[in-house]
């Protein structure tokens, strides 16, 4: 029986969200500004047995310290690992966060300023409040929500603005990904009330704000949105364009495309239409270019009606690139692309899946010395400022929506499907300009095996590739070549496997016939390209032993070189990639396979190399050597 009280409130609000405006990265410019609110905000997990307290006695109403203890929290970071308090670092319910916030005087004085609040993700469900006003509610973990409270601000100028975020971690069939809640009614062996949150997926729930909150402006007749889609002819670039523009009936534009320089290369005063750009600079990859990662800058200015200043302005970085799949390779700018990379999670320690800079620019870091010119975003959306640092460097992104776990039934359901599509709309929304994405992946390792899997991913790969055509959609596949039923509907094969892992342990024998086997299987019934998306062994860092043993860091070298020696024979017929599972170790909920997370990483949770670190830095610096066109002072071996 699942009680009203942790969920209850979860289905009242439950509203899809709807994508009717566009999601542009807040930024300043000359008619927009932008004030952070990340810090330390009050805060107060609603203990209360039905974790319902909170609604009932109205928290949001007054400050949130009147209504009872408050602590601080740090935004953005999870919140489960900032106390010593067990029964927060597993709590299941709602969150409360609150912070008061001091809005400029002449935003708050110009009607004609838009002012928006902007949460980049909270986890999972969120409700918001401005001085005790609901302005928001929004379902979903990994993407971005916001609301015009302008008028809200204007109502008491001399009041500061309070803000009140209410957040709800609780996981059900319905959610991406999915859970379940169970309670436990022996009371010989559970005390009263006591309920689990059951998840199907292999890292912790991190819960909380997890990404950067802020208000930023734009004038009342604003560019709302903006779709670029590159291509080339010969020597000739293309931008296709469309721009929204809100708040104004007619809009005057003046479209510029500028080169990394600042020189105009294109222009045009329509509001969609096509920039031809001469001697174009193509975005290419890291390791597959002496410059990747060249970006244009699309200026879009709304003009005044009588076009003689300007209302609005907003940048959007551009990368001209495009990207085909054939039935055995993978072409970016129509050139043979392997991806050697990495699969990641957004998580350390103690922030949880907190936004952290020095974390991002290290892992950054990290992957360039690696030589890995590509990740997927296992399992969920990252944040969009990790977009912009792939667009910038040349990583290629796999990106992945949250549909992890769903391996019940009633996960294949009508409302579960819909909030799907509903999440590929607000993915698809926010990251379609990034030449770094390449591919969507809309699921990792669902029961595709089961008969509902034909209708649900069929209809979800369709419909992601009406919202965007230009790229290839997959999903990441862990079942039986022949039983898969989704499978068909995909553009590039995804496949995870595991050999002398969960299956044969200790058997590192298996795994050349294993995995010949698996791709032979696979492009056998398909004929499409194959990415081994996730592979690898745990191995507890300082861990020996040899001959190489489960756990050991020797066994976790030899399990990377025998799938290697396989990517080889393969990589020239249809395999177009390998990710290894995992960039780093990272935390998963206790259980007796996971010794303080799980230990797959290549690094450590602390972003210090194992002995496979090398193995695959070799390997990669290798592969690039072959297959891109790398500047002199990266030849290999390099000195990085
Ligand atoms: C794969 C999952 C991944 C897990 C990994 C593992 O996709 O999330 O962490 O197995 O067990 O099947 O290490």
């Amino acid at each position: 029986m699942i009680r009203p009280g942790v969920l209850g409130a979860l289905c009242l609000c439950a509203v899809f969200n709807t994508v009717d405006s566009g999601m542009l990265f807040p930024q300043e410019s000359s008619s927009r500004e932008v004030k952070e609110l990340n810090g330390l905000w009050d805060f107060r997990a609603d203990k209360s047995p039905n974790r319902n307290q909170g609604f009932e006695r109205a928290w949001y109403k007054s400050r949130l310290a009147e209504t009872g203890p408050v602590i601080d929290m740090p935004v953005p970071a999870s919140y489960n690992d900032i106390t010593q308090d067990p029964s927060l670092r597993d709590f299941t319910g709602w969150v409360w966060y609150e912070r008061e916030v001091v809005v400029p005087a002449r935003w708050v004085a110009d009607e004609g300023t838009r002012v928006v609040l902007r949460v980049g993700s909270a986890h999972y469900y969120s409700i918001v409040w401005v001085n005790g006003v609901k302005v928001t509610e929004h379902e979903g973990g990994h993407l971005p929500f916001e609301a015009e409270i302008g008028s809200l601000i204007r109502k008491d100028p001399t009041t500061p603005c309070r803000i009140t975020i209410a957040v709800n971690n609780t996981l059900t069939l319905k959610t991406l990904p999915p859970g379940t809640i169970q309670y436990m009614s022996d009371r010989t062996k559970y005390p009263d009330g006591f309920f689990v949150q059951n998840i199907y997926f292999d890292f912790f729930n991190y819960a909380g704000i997890h990404r950067p909150v802020l208000l930023y402006t734009t004038p009342k007749a604003y560019v709302d949105d903006i779709t670029v889609v590159t291509d080339f002819l010969d020597n000739t670039g293309l931008v296709k364009y469309t721009v929204s523009v809100q708040g104004a009936t007619t809009a005057t534009l003046k479209v510029t495309l500028m080169d990394k320089d600042r020189h105009c290369v294109a222009s045009s005063s329509d509001q969609s239409g096509v920039l031809k750009v001469v001697d174009v600079k193509l975005w290419w990859p890291y390791l597959m270019h002496e410059n990747p990662g060249y970006l244009y800058s699309l200026e879009v200015r709304l003009m005044a009606a009588d076009e003689r200043s300007t209302q609005d302005v907003y940048t959007l970085p551009v990368g001209i690139r495009t990207v085909n799949v054939t039935s055995t390779q993978f072409l970016i700018n129509n050139k043979p692309f392997y991806f050697h990379g990495v699969n990641k999670h957004e998580d350390s320690d103690i922030r949880g899946k907190g936004l952290d800079w020095p974390l991002i620019v290290k892992d950054f870091n990290l992957m360039k010395w690696l030589g890995a010119n590509s990740f997927r975003t296992s399992h969920y959306p990252y944040a969009e400022e990790i977009l912009q640092m792939c667009d910038r460097h040349g990583i290629v992104v796999i990106d992945e929506c949250p549909g992890v776990g769903i391996k019940d039934i009633r996960s294949f359901g009508n409302a579960s499907l819909t909030h799907h599509l509903a999440v590929m709309d607000e993915l698809v929304r926010r990251d379609k300009n990034h030449p770094s994405v390449v591919m969507w992946s809309v699921a990792n390792e669902p029961a595709a095996e089961m008969p509902p899997a034909e209708y649900y991913f069929k209809t979800l790969i369709k419909h992601t590739k009406g919202l965007d055509p230009t790229r290839p959609v997959t999903y990441i596949t862990d079942s039986n070549y022949a039983r898969d039923k989704g499978a068909p509907y995909v553009d590039v094969i995804c496949v995870n496997s595991y050999f002398s892992w969960y299956h044969d342990p200790g058997h590192l024998e298996v795994i050349p016939i294993q995995l010949n086997t698996q791709f032979e299987n696979w492009y056998g019934k398909y004929h499409k390209p194959i990415i081994q998306s996730e592979y690898g062994a745990d191995a507890v860092p300082g861990l020996h032993s040899d001959p190489p043993m489960m756990f050991t860091e020797e066994y976790q070298n030899v399990v990377l070189q025998k799938y290697h020696d396989v990517f080889d024979q393969k990589r020239k017929q249809y395999v177009i990639g390998e990710l290894i599972w995992n960039f780093a170790d990272f935390m998963t909920a206790q259980g007796i396979t996971r010794v303080v997370g799980n230990k797959k990483g290549v690094f450590t949770r602390q972003r210090q190399p194992k002995a496979a670190a090398f193995i695959l830095k070799e390997r990669y610096w290798r592969l690039a050597n072959e297959t891109g066109i790398l500047p002199p002072w990266t030849k290999y071996p390099c000195s990085l």
